[in-house]
């Protein structure tokens, strides 16, 4: 598989309703689109970067300037058999996982497009279906939060996540209990605590929730291993997660018993279905994470969904809870029962409109060989 060229778009798409975490609130959704051309076919790949390092280290910013001046030398023009030889062919460039993932992604799209086999085929998954849950953001008010789980349970999701943070944690929870019962229940505090607010977050311990999403610093495996051993509530990591080595390290230091997987956070599918493949050794149950992506991204993380040991309901909602219009032609739709059909066609299996592209691009940048080759040149 070649790829000959690749195009960077910087996309801005306004969000149907704002979300907050701990982090802030956004608005609108920033992100880049990578197509990969090579041999007559194209693949897509979203990059979860976000505007601001706070999730991340990454940015849009960092993402156009690793891609450009570090991936597209080594990937374009370079025969690869596979797509899970993209991301060791990028060993050289520490870290910039998302920019990593976000090309690796096309080039998965591209392979599997080629070969006419849906990706989560090329994967390796077999589901035909996959369990949805929803993230929802911090709420003006309880009754605002009432309100939205109560849409959001009749709309049929299997798992309901609230976003945290201190002065909105346990009252919310306590709410929620006492107005919808035994609801799968889980609360995600993008690493707003410290482990001094470890007796007020074991309060949490009462309301018999599935588990506590990132409660501490996105570096901080000691403390974490520390908390959990405070907490009947497990503990899944998100940010702490940045590779398969930071897997290992949490899961023998006891620092979590679930963790969220998203393929932008660890340099792509391929090293996705390494974590997926690790916990499943440890028994420990991980989930399909979501970045409020378009339909591009959200069609991979179905499909990297199909996975075993993805045995949790996943972060992937409905494309109508982000965007209106998708950038895909049909949205991704969630069934009565809280089920997502697995796209059967070639590649991601999904219609890019390349007209609603065209008109939410904020830049673009092509990139061929002759482009490159001055920078190739100094490739080690
Ligand atoms: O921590 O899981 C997170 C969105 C942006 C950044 C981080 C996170 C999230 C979500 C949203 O929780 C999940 C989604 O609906 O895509
Ligand atoms: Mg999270």
């Amino acid at each position: 598989m070649k790829i000959e060229r690749l195009e960077l778009r910087l996309l801005r798409l306004p969000l149907v309703h704002f979300f907050e975490t701990s982090f802030g609130r956004i608005d609108d959704k920033h992100f880049i689109v990578i197509r990969a051309d090579g041999e007559g076919a194209s693949g897509y790949g979203e990059c979860v970067a976000e505007q601001d390092p706070y999730y991340s280290a990454e940015t849009n910013e960092t993402l156009w300037h690793i891609v450009e001046d570090f991936i597209a030398p080594r990937v374009i023009g370079a025969e690869f058999t596979h797509p899970r030889d993209v991301f060791p062919a990028l060993s050289a460039i520490r870290g910039h996982h998302m920019a990593k993932a976000a090309v690796e992604m096309a080039a998965w799209d591209l392979y599997a497009t080629r070969t006419g086999i849906p990706l989560s085929r090329a994967i390796g998954g077999a589901r035909a279906r996959i369990v949805s849950g929803v993230s929802i953001g911090i709420q003006p008010s309880l009754d605002a939060l009432l309100a939205k789980v109560e849409r959001e349970l009749a709309a049929g999701y299997r798992r309901i996540k609230i976003k945290i943070k201190p002065g909105w944690d346990v009252r919310p929870v306590e709410a929620l209990r006492a107005r919808f019962g035994k609801i799968p229940l889980m609360v995600d505090a993008n690493a707003a605590y410290t482990l001094a607010d470890a007796v007020h977050l074991a309060a949490l311990d009462a309301f018999d929730l599935m588990m506590i999403e990132q409660p501490l610093d996105y570096d901080d495996i000691a403390d974490h291993a520390a908390l959990q051993r405070m907490l009947k509530t497990p503990i899944c990591l998100d940010e702490s997660i940045k590779s398969v080595h930071a897997a290992r390290d949490a899961i023998s230091a006891g620092a979590c018993r679930i963790i969220n997987i998203k393929p932008g956070r660890v340099g792509g599918i391929g090293q996705s279905i390494a974590l997926h493949d690790f916990c499943a050794a440890h028994q420990v149950p991980v989930w399909h994470g979501g970045m409020l992506e378009s339909g591009i991204g959200r069609a991979a993380n179905i499909h990297l969904s199909t996975l075993p040991n993805f045995s949790l309901p996943g972060d992937i909602a409905a494309s109508k809870r982000y965007f209106d219009p998708d950038v895909i032609d049909p949205p991704v739709e969630v069934a009565a029962d809280g089920t997502i059909a697995v796209p059967t066609g070639p590649g991601l299996g999904v219609t890019i409109c390349e007209d609603r592209i065209e008109r939410a691009t904020l830049k673009k940048l092509t990139l061929e060989r002759s482009d490159v080759s001055r920078v190739k040149a100094e490739v080690r």
